[in-house]
């Protein structure tokens, strides 16, 4: 299922590799797709939304 995630505070390649691991870390077969200029976050995965939306806040990261 694709589910997509506004997500505020990344501003580089860091936050993208945290985020990426912050949802594998959920669901390892997971595929995660980060824009960072608009901070749109795509995840293929069977996964319940909240967790993964979660998952991200749990970086540090604003899910919107
Ligand atoms: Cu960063």
């Amino acid at each position: 299922m694709n589910q997509a995630f506004q997500v505020q505070g990344m501003s580089c390649g860091h936050c993208v590799r945290s985020v990426t691991e912050a949802v594998r870390s959920l669901d390892p077969q997971a595929e995660v797709q980060v824009d960072l200029p608009s901070g749109k976050v795509q995840v293929q995965s069977q996964q319940d939304r909240a967790a993964i939306a979660r998952a991200i806040e749990e970086e540090g990261y604003k899910v919107t």
